[in-house]
């Protein structure tokens, strides 16, 4: 099945950076709709909630201190075959393996300050949509 809807976040070393405007122009000029657009930023808890899939992961306490580090941009993006597509436009996780021109590759340093998230399938893409917008906030 191929969905049109995915969630991302523009991390907090990206906004930190001055990248946040570049970031989203290119997420636009690869054909997402921005339906849903929030500045704000994360405390350790809500950081914590949200990653809760990676707690047992060795980078978790890393992971959730850098993301409630600054502030962040949240969005929800629409585009045909949206998770794969938008999956492909971030590049791999660790930017020193992301290909050429993707957003990871311009604009991450490290495996942690990695620029952006995505999300990796339908169903998280919905639960991360919720998690930052009600459904009077989106489009
Ligand atoms: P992705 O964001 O590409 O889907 P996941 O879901 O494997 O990657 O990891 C979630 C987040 O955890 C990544 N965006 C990255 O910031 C962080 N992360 C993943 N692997 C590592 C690692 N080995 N060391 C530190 N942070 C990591």
């Amino acid at each position: 099945m191929t969905t049109n809807r995915t969630f991302t976040m523009i991390k907090p070393d990206a906004v930190a950076n001055g990248h946040a405007g570049k970031i989203l122009d290119h997420i636009i000029q690869k054909g997402f709709k921005v339906v849903a657009l929030k500045y704000t930023e994360l405390t350790p808890e809500k950081a914590g909630e949200f990653y809760a899939v990676h707690s047992a992961r060795p980078f978790y306490g890393e992971l959730v201190s850098f993301m409630s580090s600054g502030p962040i941009y949240a969005a929800i993006l629409e585009k045909d075959n949206a998770i794969e597509d938008f999956r492909n436009v971030i590049g791999a996780t660790n930017p020193q393996e992301a290909a050429e021109g993707t957003i990871r590759n311009l604009y991450a340093k490290s495996i942690d300050a990695n620029a952006i998230h995505g999300s990796d399938s339908d169903e998280n893409a919905e639960i991360e949509g919720n998690f930052f917008f009600a459904d009077n906030e989106r489009f």
